[in-house]
């Protein structure tokens, strides 16, 4: 595990929990936590790893390492990546993969070179009511697909004084909810309707400037706030909203902020067909609404499936019907997928690092968009 940050620990869950719940090929040992600064220690004494490395490179070409989980800032991930490949590991990397689509590009071409399996870790994908959405949708069920609206809103950056953590520099993150958020809110129209076709966007950035990070500045945390902190330009944005024509025919919208007053990780996503429509929000992640037009007019509505029954994509594995489930659950259920895969066993494990190329190079059709104040072709991104 490399990460032990917000996403080391969902990952690190995920890796205790998976064989607990699931049946795979394999023992799962938590073997080293990589990182750049302690309470390294700490974290390996409360998950279980057996030992503790401040040196990725060393520890991702060991003999004894079979999986090389990469939980770190978006701009590590490509050299992570590559090197583990290279090594011969199977990969699970958090979202989004990389700062451009050439670095996706390349990381996608290694691991296909060395044969390993590769995981992109957009969880959102495994959500029962999200999987079971792709479903109706496969099935036929909402008949030919109009629109796709994806929103993704967030609001822990909206006081002025939050800092400039890493998350808000286009040299460590790519962008602000344009990589963060909307790879998410994209990846999930890509696995229910399909790749985009173009794209006219606008990228805000509202707070121009703010405090450099003090000690404990963190995904969702500021940290201990220094008065006498210098500030630095902002080059990322804070919210991204982009008009997208899908291959399929739909006409769609993909939204997403941290400036969204009030919602926390509010993931949402509409879609409309000829024969019906489906609602989903993660804030009620195991909730999904469904309008059958099918049904006699009188009695049409969108009805709330409770996507919890054994039926429901990866359901059977936790709980009984009605006894709901959370985020962490996502993370093993993808790790489930993965396991699978390495043993050549299920479906084809995606996203993988190829459909993480074509996620950020629908993020640099959108930047173009928005910089160049014109629809944008996703072909011409290369
Ligand atoms: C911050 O926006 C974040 O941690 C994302 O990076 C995660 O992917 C998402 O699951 C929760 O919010």
């Amino acid at each position: 595990m490399i990460g032990g940050g917000f996403m080391g620990k969902a990952h690190s869950n995920a890796w205790l929990k998976v064989n607990k719940f699931f049946d795979t090929d394999y023992d799962v040992c938590l073997k080293v936590i990589v990182g750049k600064k302690s309470p390294l220690e700490a974290f390996a004494k409360r998950w279980g790893y057996e030992e503790v490395s401040y040196d990725w490179e060393e520890t991702v070409s060991r003999a004894d390492i079979d999986i090389v989980d990469i939980g770190t800032p978006t701009f590590e991930h490509m050299e992570m990546a590559v090197a583990a490949a290279k090594a011969g590991k199977h990969i699970v990397c958090e979202k989004p993969c990389a700062l451009t689509y050439g670095q996706c590009l390349k990381m996608a071409k290694e691991a296909k070179k060395a044969g390993v399996v590769t995981y992109l870790n957009h969880n959102y994908r495994r959500v029962p009511a999200v999987a079971y959405a792709k479903q109706l949708v496969e099935d036929g069920r909402l008949g030919t697909i109009f629109h796709w609206q994806g929103a993704y809103f967030q609001d822990w950056i909206m006081d002025p004084d939050f800092p400039l953590t890493w998350h808000l520099q286009s040299k460590y993150a790519g962008g602000g909810p344009l990589f963060d958020l909307s790879s998410h809110a994209y990846d999930l129209a890509r696995f229910i309707i399909g790749n985009a076709q173009a794209v006219t966007a606008v990228n805000k950035t509202f707070v121009k400037e703010r405090p450099l990070p003090g000690a404990g500045a963190a995904t969702f945390s500021a940290g201990a706030k220094d008065d006498k902190a210098q500030k630095a330009a902002v080059d990322v944005d804070d919210a991204s909203f982009a008009v997208v024509e899908f291959e399929n025919g739909a006409l769609g919208s993909i939204q997403t902020t941290r400036f969204a007053t009030g919602r926390k990780n509010y993931n949402d996503f509409e879609i409309y067909g000829s024969k019906g429509a489906l609602k989903f929000n993660f804030e009620s992640m195991n909730e999904l609404y469904f309008l059958d037009a099918t049904q006699p007019q009188a009695e049409q509505g969108f009805r709330r499936i409770l996507c919890t029954e054994g039926v429901h994509p990866y359901v059977s594995a936790w709980w009984p019907a009605g006894h709901i489930i959370g985020y962490e659950h996502t993370f093993v259920n993808g790790f489930y997928d993965f396991l699978q895969a390495i043993a050549g066993k299920g479906l084809p494990l995606k996203p993988d690092f190829n459909d993480g190329a074509d996620i950020i190079r629908f993020a640099e059709a959108v930047k173009l968009s928005s910089e160049a104040h014109r629809r944008v072709l996703i072909e011409e991104i290369k």
